[in-house]
């Protein structure tokens, strides 16, 4: 008798994000996947890092239509700005990222995939990444973690950025910080602003030394 095997879409997209997985490590490429909210300043971040992040990488960007972002990045003077349009989905599948690995010039240290603008669907899905790093910002208000726990569990790293508009709002960072703790007591926290460049120094010396234990 015939048997049958079934494949969900779910075991596909593990097979994928491991294949994805496997290229990075084999290339020595540090991958991490930026998730925040639409407007928490993931483009803003990586175009700060074009111009001071003084090591090799390459960037994806997602987002449901237009390369504006990659566009920006590109404009920023990073040549290595790849788009994805979504077409509607809310986050980047691994097989989006397969097809863009094709292309990827491959002498590069870093890879940085900024998702869909989104706090829930992009945490679930593994695109074969190192790290996620999950991007919240002041204007948002101070209860996004509380709220969405599922992207604080998976996040290695939280960036908090707009730092320069705290002294406008009521967010109480502090609180923030410990409710981080609780989905993820190793977690590490940045404070950074693109005003004024704070934080990023200490972002960047992390990110080199996660890479050298890869
Ligand atoms: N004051 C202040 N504004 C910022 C900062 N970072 C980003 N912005 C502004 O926030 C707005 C949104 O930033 P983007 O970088 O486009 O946000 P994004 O997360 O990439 O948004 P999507 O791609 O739509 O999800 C822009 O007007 C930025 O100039 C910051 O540190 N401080
Ligand atoms: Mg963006």
């Amino acid at each position: 008798m015939e048997k049958k095997v079934n494949i969900s879409a779910f075991s596909n997209n593990n097979l994928t994000a491991e294949k994805n997985r496997k290229f990075f490590y084999d290339n020595g490429i540090f991958t991490t996947n930026i998730i925040g909210s639409p407007g928490c300043g993931k483009t803003s971040i990586l175009e700060y890092m074009a111009s001071h992040f003084k090591e090799k990488f390459a960037v994806i960007v997602g987002d449901v239509k237009t390369a504006l972002d990659s566009n920006r990045i590109i404009k920023a003077g990073h040549k290595y700005a790849y788009p994805i349009e979504t077409g509607g989905g809310c986050h980047i599948s691994p097989k989006q990222i397969n097809e863009k690995v094709e292309v990827l010039d491959k002498n590069i240290d870093y890879l940085f995939i900024e998702n869909v603008g989104n706090l829930v669907c992009p945490s679930s899905f593994d695109l074969g990444e190192r790290f996620k790093i999950a991007v919240l910002s002041i204007p948002e208000g101070d209860e996004k973690v509380k709220k969405y726990p599922a992207l604080f569990l998976n996040s290695q790293a939280v960036i908090i950025n707009k730092v320069d508009l705290l002294k406008y709002m009521d967010y109480d960072i502090e609180q923030v910080k410990i409710d981080c703790k609780i989905h993820n007591p190793k977690v590490r926290i940045f404070e950074t602003s693109i005003k004024t460049g704070e934080g990023f120094e200490d972002f960047f010396n992390y990110l080199r030394e996660q890479r050298k234990y890869y």
